[in-house]
């Protein structure tokens, strides 16, 4: 077998001896490593110190995952281009929400590597301590930015209430459509600047766009997938919208593998597309609340369904934080043992 890591073999279409698996949220509140080291800092200072940051990155990798994903937010993105937020318990709340034409203009469409200099570094050390004997990394590392249309959600201060960012986009078509068009700039830069960096390969989190209805995903959603995915050409890229009705659109994004909630059925989305790269699609509500037996016959069935090659095994979403520990293990233990 190759020495090329796992993941990235599955993202080529090539043949592996399992699919790869890792978990949206591996690195979170689910794990008690990870709050013991968070403890009570604030969210933002907790991410903004790389050293931190790399530690709680790594932390899953105890369990086998086949991917490290870089610990940050995709409002760390926004941030950079001038949004400042605040870390509430429904998740980013802008301390000024970005409304206004003139409060767009503002926002850096290509912000300069220092203002995410600590994403970097976060990078940095997850290699370094990544790097085994003979300098070769031992997982390859995920890096992520979330798509325009969930990212101006935040910035707008309507985060996951779609129906209010819809709103917001129909009464102020310009100012939704500048903020959009600058938040895909800076998102190609900032990707392409971590994969110059040494990250691998990378996700698009476009979570909310899957609740649009159809001419509105077809408007904000698909063609800036389409753009992104076209700009960055250097290393493969996943789409993720959560349980998207969408899967012709998820197809047409150009993205090297698409992420399929429990809305589609594996098994029948990999006979309407045997050469599209599925990844998915296991339950997250399993993991939350059922036994580790049950985890065990839902990871399998996933491996059967999505089969081999071609396949990346996680969830329909985030790991939830209240998720046992013994469940996540038992997770990525039954997809390493399918071995052949
Ligand atoms: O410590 C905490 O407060 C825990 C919550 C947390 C974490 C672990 C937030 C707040 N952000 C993060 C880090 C993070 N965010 C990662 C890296 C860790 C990993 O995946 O292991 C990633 C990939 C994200 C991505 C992210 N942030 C998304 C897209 C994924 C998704 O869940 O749909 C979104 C929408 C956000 C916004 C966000 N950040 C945090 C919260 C609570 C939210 C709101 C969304 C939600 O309720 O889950």
């Amino acid at each position: 077998m190759s020495s090329e890591h796992l993941l990235l073999r599955a993202l080529q279409g090539k043949p592996v001896p399992r699919p790869p698996v890792w978990a949206m949220r591996q690195a979170g509140r689910w794990d008690p490593k990870f709050r013991e080291l968070r403890a009570e800092r604030d969210f933002y200072s907790f991410a903004t110190d790389s050293q931190l940051a790399a530690q709680a990155s790594l932390l899953p990798a105890r369990f086998g995952v086949d991917a490290i994903i870089l610990f940050y937010d995709i409002t760390t993105l926004a941030q950079a281009m001038g949004v400042a937020f605040q870390m509430q318990a429904g998740g980013p709340v802008p301390v000024a929400p970005t409304t206004s034409m003139s409060q767009v203009r503002q926002l850096s469409e290509e912000p300069d590597a220092d203002r995410f200099a600590s994403v970097l570094d976060t990078l940095s050390a997850v290699r370094q301590a990544l790097q085994d004997a003979s300098g070769r990394k031992r997982l390859p590392i995920l890096v992520f930015a979330g798509a325009p249309f969930t990212l101006a959600s935040y910035c707008l201060g309507t985060g996951k209430d779609i129906t209010a960012t819809c709103r917001f986009a129909r009464e102020n078509q310009d100012v939704f459509a500048a903020l959009l068009d600058k938040l895909e700039s800076a998102t190609i830069h900032f990707v392409r600047t971590l994969l110059r960096q040494g990250a691998d390969a990378w996700q698009l989190f476009d979570s909310w766009a899957g609740g649009l209805p159809a001419d509105d995903y077809a408007r904000w959603a698909l063609p800036y997938h389409q753009r992104i995915f076209a700009a960055i050409p250097e290393a493969p890229g996943i789409l993720f919208v959560k349980e998207c009705p969408y899967l012709d659109w998820l197809v047409a994004s150009g993205a090297r593998a698409v992420s399929l909630g429990v809305t589609h059925d594996l098994r029948t989305a990999r006979q309407r597309y045997p050469n599209v790269v599925f990844q998915g699609n296991v339950d997250s509500r399993v993991l939350r609340d059922g036994q580790p037996l049950d985890v065990i016959e839902v990871a399998r069935a996933c491996v059967q369904a999505g089969g081999k090659s071609n396949h990346i095994v996680n969830l329909n979403h985030g790991v939830d934080p209240r998720t046992p520990v013994e469940n996540f293990a038992a997770f990525v233990a039954t997809v390493r043992g399918c071995e052949s």
